[in-house]
């Protein structure tokens, strides 16, 4: 389906909700608040559906607060559902089992099983925000008008592009990227207050926090891979969640010779791997052996009943493979 008709749904819809993948990240929670505003623009009844609360860095996104964590499934005359950002139905951060509307996919991961009543899936863009950019002005949103609203719809979509382009230097980022980039710029976003509110603002603790779990890090298979354990003990230590854990996977690819990070989280019943490639290396192939998915340099994988150290060897096995 081409995105024109995913515009012509929501145009001809009565009450939209919109959603994204659980842990919502910054693109997920970037695009879904810029498609909200975007909507009411052009006076849709749209509204946030969320099981998650968010992640305590993006409370500075416009209408951030309306995600409360208490709507969890589409309330009473729904009739579209728009998930955006997410490869899956299981990964849907709702409840949509009593749920007999349109459901809409809109994303951008390759690992997407086209899981909607229509489907829309661009693997070429960087952030699902350059797909909702798209949308909203398939959608009649004129963006080159700059007042509080538009300027408020580009603040959230300028987040989707910096967290899911590592601030524009990922192999992602395409001239489309650089080119919405900039249109965001011309509106007015500030892009300085954009990144220091996502990352220059972590609580000491977790600084010291992250120092304990790098000087953790361990280089195996030759020096091609960084791993990173993530016990709760270390997290408890300092007082903090854990929660989100794309700071920390980074140091891994910074180190020289380094091909893959992996970053193994412990959580309740189970852990949550992270891998992340350099060059070549197609960690999603690797996380759809088991049950994950994501992109060919960013992937994750949920993985029940096993420890930290039984999840480090199957994968590791599979890494080696690879390189
Ligand atoms: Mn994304």
């Amino acid at each position: 389906m081409d995105l024109k008709s995913i515009s012509e749904i929501l145009l001809g819809a009565k009450k939209i909700g919109i959603t994204y993948h659980v842990s919502p990240d910054g693109d997920a929670v970037g695009s879904v608040l810029a498609l909200l505003q975007g909507l009411r623009i052009i006076n849709k009844d749209a509204y946030i559906i969320s099981k998650d609360k968010l992640s305590e860095n993006l409370n500075y996104l416009p209408a951030s607060n309306e995600v409360t964590g208490n709507i969890t499934e589409p309330t009473q005359d729904t009739d579209v559902v728009i998930v955006l950002d997410c490869g899956n139905l299981e990964r849907v951060c709702a409840n949509l089992s009593n749920f007999n509307g349109v459901l809409l996919n809109v994303d951008h991961h390759l690992s997407n099983d086209f899981y909607g009543d229509s489907n829309y899936v661009d693997t070429t863009a960087s952030a699902t925000a350059e797909i909702v950019y798209e949308l909203l002005g398939l959608l009649g949103v004129d963006l080159s008008i700059d007042n509080e609203k538009t300027l408020n719809v580009a603040t959230c979509l300028y987040t989707s592009l910096v967290t899911d382009t590592g601030c524009f230097r990922h192999s992602n980022v395409t001239d489309r990227t650089l080119l919405i980039a900039s249109n965001l710029k011309k509106i007015g976003v500030n892009n300085t207050y954009i990144y220091q509110s996502l990352f220059d603002n972590k609580e000491f603790d977790r600084v010291r926090f992250i120092g304990k779990v790098i000087s953790n890090m361990k280089l195996v298979l030759g020096g091609k891979v960084a791993l990173i354990e993530l016990p709760n003990s270390f997290a408890n230590e300092f007082s903090i969640e854990i929660g989100d854990t794309s700071d920390i996977i980074s140091y891994g690819l910074q180190i020289k010779g380094v091909e893959v990070t992996l970053l193994i989280k412990e959580v309740e019943n189970g852990v949550k791997c992270s891998l992340r490639s350099k060059n070549d290396v197609d960690v999603r192939k690797i996380a759809e052996i088991f049950g994950g998915g994501g992109h060919t340099k960013a992937a994750g994988i949920s993985v029940k009943d096993k420890s930290i150290n039984e999840a480090k060897e199957i994968l590791l096995k599979e890494i080696e493979k690879e390189l």
